[in-house]
């Protein structure tokens, strides 16, 4: 991984900065990847390993690993945390009844070392579904009002169309700019 890492920046000559995207199964991650690949904002570059992405963002690259979100894998989410800038957490707006476990998962990540410094983009998918939970109720389930330790922003999307998805790269975007 750390090779693979050290070789990516090599060969782009600019720094790279690590995205893990994160969520429950079925909360639309691979959906939400693959309309980062085919939008016309982003550069991309040939997928780099099965689970890896380099994209360009107005000349800012960022590799972003899809991490599995089945209950088997959430436990090795942490041995993807070293160096990751940004947390990506995709939710399935239409699905209140986990969104608790969301938020179990959520607060653990932000009190692991390894993502001390990291932002935390929410990703509220699934806002074309009739009667899915608006941006408020999603913060106020993920408590995000009481995360000081971290910036953060919830941003609504529809992965089938790609509606909201720029507006959350721009803001990723500024987070690695401004630090
Ligand atoms: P995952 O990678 O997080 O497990 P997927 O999730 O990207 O595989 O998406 C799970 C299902 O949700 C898919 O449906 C996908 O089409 C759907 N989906 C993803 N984003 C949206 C969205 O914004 N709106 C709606 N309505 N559906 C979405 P299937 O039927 O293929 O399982």
């Amino acid at each position: 991984m750390g090779f693979l890492l050290t070789k990516m920046m090599t060969v782009f000559g600019n720094r790279e900065h690590k995205v893990i995207i994160v969520g429950l199964d079925n909360a639309g991650k691979t959906t939400i990847l693959y309309q980062f690949l085919t939008k016309e904002a982003v550069i991309t570059t040939p997928t780099v390993g099965s689970n890896v992405e380099q994209i360009t963002v107005r000349n800012t690259h960022f590799l972003v690993w899809d991490i599995g979100g089945q209950t088997s894998l959430r436990s090795t989410w942490y041995s993807y945390y070293s160096n990751a800038e940004i947390v990506i957490l995709v939710v399935d707006s239409t699905d209140p009844e986990r969104l608790t476990l969301t938020k179990d998962e959520l607060h653990r990540m932000l009190a692991h070392e390894d993502l001390q410094s990291a932002s935390v983009l929410v990703l509220a998918n699934k806002q074309d579904v009739k009667g899915s939970m608006t941006v408020a109720e999603i913060s106020r389930h993920l408590t995000l009002d009481a995360v000081t330790s971290h910036s953060w922003h919830v941003q609504p999307c529809c992965g089938l169309t790609g509606e909201g998805l720029t507006a959350g790269l721009d803001w990723m975007q500024s987070q690695v700019v401004a630090s």
